[in-house]
């Protein structure tokens, strides 16, 4: 009654950016990601039926709290489907997830959670299935199942049987890399599960947002299959900035941005000018992450590192899906 599991990070491509319903998790649009091979969560569940409750450490700490009922809400799901109620599990989680680096840690953990969880249940889910599962704990972690570019089903089921990822192109598909700009920013003050919600309420860009996916996401597809970076890049940046533009149109409005953030997309488009292909995108924070060609490295790097405001730039490859240790 024991697993480990990995699970990597991913980045939208086309953006998750709303909810048609919160309990279940289910968006109101498809969304389209890359899996990262640099930044991943490794997780431990030890089922016992010793334990009056279920305990969680990240990195070595144990976690009370709102996080610690999040996880063992989460847990219940499993409990549930597997007529195990008051079996309760020791949690050991490690993430490799800089939060400096803005990106979500609740991707990549929720995927290591829920596939560990499901193994020491011996459970043997699908892969439909346990994407179904990490949907529920977190969105943009049900795409963290697959390697490579990935693309979470909005469905249209009202009980989510229909909402889940399914794989574009593996991982071996195409070499491209994305470096995490870190800026020498704040926190962000709006998360990203409040952002999404205030914005599908009130914006009054949202119905635009909307209309503008089906193209975004057919004509992404169709790069991706072709290895376009040009298409690619430029769908995913405009798609991006569609995005942060509902924040604006929200009441009240807010932007996730800082000078600093723009300064880094001027940098972005600054490139392009001198010929090299390099977009970027934005999640529900200030750090931009900066798509570009292997080819590119050298000089995309040097450009950013070279960048006010920029403390450092990370990067990562194409990742894999879910493994067990
Ligand atoms: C994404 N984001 O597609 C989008 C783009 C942020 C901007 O998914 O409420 O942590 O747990 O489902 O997945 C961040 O939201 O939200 C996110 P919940 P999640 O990656």
């Amino acid at each position: 009654m024991r697993a480990t599991a990995k699970a990597h990070t991913n980045i939208a491509l086309i953006k998750y950016w709303g909810k048609r319903n919160e309990e279940l998790i289910l968006p109101t649009n498809n969304s389209l990601s890359v899996t990262l091979d640099g930044f991943y969560t490794e997780t431990t569940v030890q089922f016992n039926d010793q334990l009056e409750k279920d305990t969680f450490t990240l990195n070595q700490e144990v976690i009370t709290g709102v996080a610690y009922d999040r996880v063992t809400k989460y847990l219940d799901l499993f409990r549930t489907y597997a007529n195990r109620q008051g079996l309760y599990a020791e949690i050991d989680s490690t993430n490799k997830v800089p939060t400096a680096a803005g990106f979500a840690s609740s991707a990549s953990g929720f995927a290591a959670l829920a596939a560990a969880t499901a193994k020491a249940l011996q459970l043997d889910l699908t892969n439909k299935e346990l994407s179904q599962f990490t949907r529920q704990g977190s969105g943009s972690a049900c795409r963290s199942i697959y390697g490579g570019f990935v693309e979470w089903e909005k469905g249209q089921a009202n009980d989510g049987s229909d909402s889940y990822a399914i794989q574009i192109a593996p991982q071996d598909h195409w070499d491209i890399r994305v470096a995490a700009v870190v800026l020498t920013a704040k926190e962000k003050d709006v998360s990203s599960r409040v952002g999404m919600k205030r914005t599908v309420d009130t914006s009054v860009f949202y119905d635009g947002w909307l209309n503008s996916l089906p193209v975004d996401l057919a004509e992404i597809k169709q790069g991706i299959l072709a290895r376009d970076f040009e298409k690619v890049g430029s769908i995913a940046e405009a798609n991006c900035l569609k995005m942060h533009a509902t924040t604006l149109g929200a009441n009240p409005p807010f932007t996730y941005w800082q000078d600093t953030t723009m300064t880094v997309m001027q940098t972005v488009q600054a490139l392009r000018k001198s010929h090299i292909p390099a977009y970027f995108t934005i999640d529900a924070g200030p750090n931009v992450k900066v798509l570009y060609l292997p080819q590119d490295e050298q000089k995309v790097l040097e450009t950013l590192r070279n960048t006010d405001g920029v403390s450092d730039v990370i990067v990562s490859k194409v990742g894999k899906g879910i493994s067990y240790l």
